[in-house]
């Protein structure tokens, strides 16, 4: 169906950001879009787009005005029902958002992560020693999947058994906000297993006492949130913290296979993991896109936008655009890459950015004690998903370090 483009001064685009063709390579696009102007008008979705950073940055510092409760997805809760119960932090506005996102943001908090370090330096160093043991391994099974259902998952309490559902569920989550095409479809179709096992874990008595979801119901005891309210909370972990995680790792080892002169400046300073985990989500970045909606006509960029309007913010854009980053589409892990908006902006920002950083640094670190060089044993398999960016496979052979330095 062919939406037909109601604003004069924006020009109308093919453009269908969902396609396996665009997915593998949305770059090119992206481009496109940006030349196109601040704005562009998706005729097969109706709804208007923004891919430069500028006004990407705009729009999601204006919560009350650009919104979330009409869900961050293509769908419009106002005129279409959500596919499972909305996010009461992701899909909601002040003053309901502030609430909850207050209790996520506390633990999820610099300190209370800071207390998982050693445990995840732990898990790191172990499977990086047995992968660089065996040589040649699937980096994006063997590891980038590995650590994250084994590290946040102890560190949220869940279960040892099932935790294989974790990835399919929130594949399903992130296909869901993008279009109900066949990549979606399929997903759902298969996944009725995964969702019952996660609203079983999303219980009190499921998870261990001392977890991160046994801290969304002391909240709950407190009376700062309701109990199910804590239980809605553990499956927003559960949602986007496990496949944006591992595709960012996944991308992370990718960009170090084809750039091995960038992987040579982290192995001889390992220090530097952290901001080459910043360059890497703004080079490559996980999560590409998501919507708001217009609360209100609004004037921005040179348009009014009509009221209830189903926005596309594209944050993998907005970090390679010109505009902002001298030599964008080149990936330098020596550049200055704050300010990228791969965790979002704002109110709605990554609740779980530290988390993602204390993970990302840790295997990249580790790696960097332990591998001279990777080598990519044929093309890596992308894992094609409406929203996040990441990989199936990664066969890769690595050099050992010979010597430990510390
Ligand atoms: C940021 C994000 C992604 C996916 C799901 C959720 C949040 C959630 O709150 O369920």
């Amino acid at each position: 169906m062919i939406h037909p483009n109601p604003y004069t001064d924006v020009p109308t685009s093919d453009f269908d950001p969902y396609t396996t063709e665009v997915l593998a390579n949305p770059y090119p696009h992206y481009e496109q879009l940006r030349e196109l102007g601040t704005w562009a008008w998706l005729e097969r979705y109706g709804v208007l787009a923004v891919a430069r950073h500028d006004e990407v940055q705009r729009i999601l510092s204006q919560p009350d005005v650009f919104c979330s409760s009409a869900g961050v997805g293509l769908a419009n809760f106002h005129t279409e029902a959500p596919w499972r119960k909305p996010s009461i932090i992701l899909e909601a506005d002040p003053p309901h958002h502030s609430r909850t996102r207050k209790v996520v943001a506390r633990v999820l908090s610099p300190v209370s992560i800071g207390r998982l370090r050693a445990t995840f330096e732990d898990v790191a160093a172990r499977m990086v020693d047995s992968l660089v043991e065996r040589g040649s391994f699937d980096a994006a099974k063997d590891l980038c999947e590995a650590f994250p259902i084994k590290a946040f998952g102890d560190a949220v309490g869940l279960p040892a058994e099932g935790r294989e559902h974790l990835l399919p569920y929130g594949d399903m989550v992130f296909n869901g906000f993008g279009p109900i095409n066949e990549r979606f479809q399929a997903r759902m179709d298969s996944s009725g297993e995964a969702v019952n096992w996660i609203a079983r874990v999303c219980q009190r008595d499921a998870l261990t006492k001392d977890g991160l979801g046994a801290q969304l119901f002391a909240a709950a005891d407190a009376g700062e949130i309701g109990h199910d309210e804590a239980g809605m909370l553990v499956r927003t972990l559960l949602s986007a913290g496990l496949d944006t995680t591992v595709f960012t790792l996944c991308n992370a080892i990718t960009c170090f296979a084809r750039h091995p002169e960038q992987w040579a400046l982290l192995r001889e300073d390992p220090s530097l993991a952290r901001q080459a985990l910043e360059e890497v989500l703004r080079f490559d970045s996980t999560f590409h896109s998501f919507y708001r909606t217009s609360t209100q006509d609004v004037e921005l960029g040179g348009i009014t936008v009509k009221a209830g309007q189903k926005i596309v913010v594209f944050i993998a854009s907005a970090n390679r655009d010109p505009r902002r980053w001298p030599n964008a589409d080149r990936f330098d892990i020596t550049r200055r890459a704050t300010g990228h908006m791969a965790f979002g902006t704002g109110i709605h920002g990554c609740a779980g950015q530290m988390m993602a950083r204390l993970e990302g640094e840790i295997v990249l670190t580790a790696l960097a004690r332990r591998v001279a060089s990777f080598r990519l044993d044929g093309e890596p398999v992308q894992h094609f998903n409406n929203t996040v960016r990441g990989l199936k496979h990664m066969p890769v052979t690595v050099e050992p370090l010979l010597a430990t330095v510390d």
